[in-house]
């Protein structure tokens, strides 16, 4: 069995990258989010349903292993969005997040995604030196999911629940999944979404809007 190990020469370039994206994100009061979650969870939806309904300055550093196909949707509805292709890779790193820098006006951003490669293992392992991780989840996966991630989910200060619109054609435990996240990560906060329907985001406005004003008095 392939495993990654994160006690390499590489990692330990990743954590000095990490170091120098943290130390630029405060000294700008730039909040940043690195959204992980399996592929067609619904990551780029909710940046789209953010995007057209907050009016909090974000920004978004989209990685896929091909296309920028995801950036162009959310650049589509007006937020300054950066596409990374890994090329096979299967996660960010820290030197492609700071090699977008140059690029972003962090003095006029209060809020960063970073959308990750749609996987729920190897991005939970890899610092880019954001805030908080944010796990992502939807309904249609299972319910079993924070249970079979834990090293993503016991690292996660936000999660989302998203498709909440399908749970009357599903199998899905929502109390259990609660639970299993807050076992895995004590004091998490959870948004139970529907990205498509815009439906579940009146907690993520406020949770946004928090997080502006904090910034907004440090600029
Ligand atoms: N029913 C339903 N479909 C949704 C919802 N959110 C997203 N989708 C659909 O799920 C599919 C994948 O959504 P994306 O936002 O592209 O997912 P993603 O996590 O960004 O996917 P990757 O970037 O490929 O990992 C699209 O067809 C969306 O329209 C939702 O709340 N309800
Ligand atoms: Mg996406």
């Amino acid at each position: 069995m392939a495993r990654v190990n994160v006690d390499t020469p590489a990692a330990g370039k990743n954590a000095i990258a990490a170091e120098k994206n943290r130390r630029l994100f405060r000294e700008n009061h730039v909040f940043v989010m690195n959204m992980i979650g399996s592929p067609g969870c619904g990551k780029t939806s909710i940046l789209e349903y953010t995007a057209e309904n907050s009016n909090v300055r974000c920004a978004a550093i989209v990685g896929d292993v091909k296309t920028a196909l995801d950036a162009d949707r959310i650049l589509d509805r007006n937020m300054p969005a950066y596409p990374i292709e890994t090329g096979g890779g299967c996660h960010l790193t820290a030197v492609q997040i700071g090699s977008m820098l140059t690029r972003i006006d962090l003095c006029k951003t209060d809020c960063l995604f970073i959308e990750n490669v749609g996987n729920l293992v190897c991005p939970s392992v890899f610092d880019l030196g954001e805030d908080i991780k944010t796990g992502v989840l939807s309904v249609p996966e299972g319910d079993e999911k924070v249970r079979k991630y834990p090293e993503l989910f016991s690292r996660t200060d936000v999660v989302f629940i998203n498709k909440t619109d399908l749970l009357p054609h599903c199998e899905y435990d929502m109390e259990k999944i609660e639970r299993d996240c807050r076992t895995a990560r004590p004091g998490v906060k959870i948004f139970k979404v529907s990205a498509t329907k815009g439906l579940g985001f009146e907690d993520w406005a406020r949770y946004l809007e928090m997080n502006r004003k904090e910034q907004q008095n440090g600029k």
